[in-house]
C-alpha cells in the first residue's frame, strides 16, 4: 500500500515544513555570497550552480515507511535529516573538497554528519558528498536549528546520479542486474574522466603562472 499522512497528520506536516524552507532560503543565500565573493574577489569560485529543494510530502512519506516508522509530522522532524536539501555542482572533484572546508568554517551553520562517498562510493556507484548543517533559523521569539542535507557533486557524478535515480524509480527500487552493473562500469568511467579532465586544468593551471 502506498504511504500516505492522514489529514491531521498532513495539516500538522504542511505547517512544519514552512520552518524547513526557511533554513534552506537562508542557507542557499549563504552559499551565493560565498559564491559570488570566491568568484569575484578570491580569483575563482569552485561551485559551478546550486539548487535547493524541500521533499514532498509524499516522499517524507515513502521514506517513514521504508523507515519502518509511523507517518507522522513528528516522526518527519525527528527522524529524517533530508527534508531540506541542496544540491551542489562543482567543476572538479578536487574542489569538492574545498568546498566542504569552506562549509565547515562556517561560525553559525554547524556540519552534524558527512559522509564522503566521492572516495567511499556507494555500492550502486553513487558518487557525492553528503553534509548536514544544522541551520538556525530565529523566528517567533526563539531560534530553531534546522537540518539541512547538502550533496556535493560533479557534473559528471550528477550527470550519473540523475540518470541511476530515473531507473531506480522505473524499477521501484530494484533494478535488474545487467542494468546495476552496466551502471557501475559508468560511474567508474565518470571517476576517471573527472580525474582526467582535472589533470588537464591542472596543466593549463602551471602554464599559465
Ligand atoms: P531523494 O528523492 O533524492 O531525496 P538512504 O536515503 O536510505 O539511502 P540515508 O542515510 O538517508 O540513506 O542517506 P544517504 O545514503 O546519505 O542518501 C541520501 C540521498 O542521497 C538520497 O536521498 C539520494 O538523493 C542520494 N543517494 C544516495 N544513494 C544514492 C544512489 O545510490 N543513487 C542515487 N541516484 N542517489 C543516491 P533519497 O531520500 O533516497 O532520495
Amino acid at each position: 500500500m502506498s504511504a500516505q499522512f492522514s489529514d491531521t497528520e498532513f495539516t500538522l506536516l504542511k505547517d512544519a515544513l514552512t520552518v524547513y524552507e526557511w533554513a534552506l532560503k537562508t542557507l542557499m543565500t549563504k552559499l551565493q555570497i560565498i559564491h559570488e565573493d570566491l568568484k569575484n574577489f578570491q580569483g575563482g569560485s569552485p561551485i559551478e550552480h546550486f539548487k535547493g529543494r524541500i521533499k514532498t510530502p509524499d516522499s517524507i512519506a515513502k521514506k517513514l515507511q521504508k523507515l519502518n516508522l509511523e507517518i507522522t509530522a513528528e516522526n518527519a522532524k525527528q527522524r529524517l535529516q533530508d527534508i531540506a536539501g541542496t544540491r551542489i555542482i562543482c567543476q572538479f572533484s578536487k574542489d569538492i573538497y574545498s568546498l566542504v572546508e569552506t562549509l565547515k568554517s562556517m561560525p553559525d551553520c554547524e556540519v552534524i554528519l558527512e559522509k564522503d562517498y566521492v572516495t567511499n562510493p556507494k555500492p550502486s556507484g553513487y558518487r557525492s558528498y553528503h553534509l548536514i548543517m544544522n541551520v538556525p533559523v530565529f523566528y517567533s521569539g526563539k531560534t530553531e536549528k534546522i537540518p539541512v542535507e547538502v550533496q556535493i557533486r560533479t557534473e559528471a557524478m550528477d550527470f550519473w546520479a540523475t540518470l541511476e535515480h530515473k531507473v531506480r524509480y522505473k524499477y521501484n527500487e530494484y533494478i535488474p542486474a545487467h542494468l546495476s552493473d552496466e551502471l557501475i562500469i559508468c560511474a567508474d568511467k565518470i571517476a576517471e574522466l573527472d580525474n582526467r579532465m582535472y589533470l588537464i586544468h591542472d596543466i593549463i593551471s602551471l602554464i599559465n603562472q
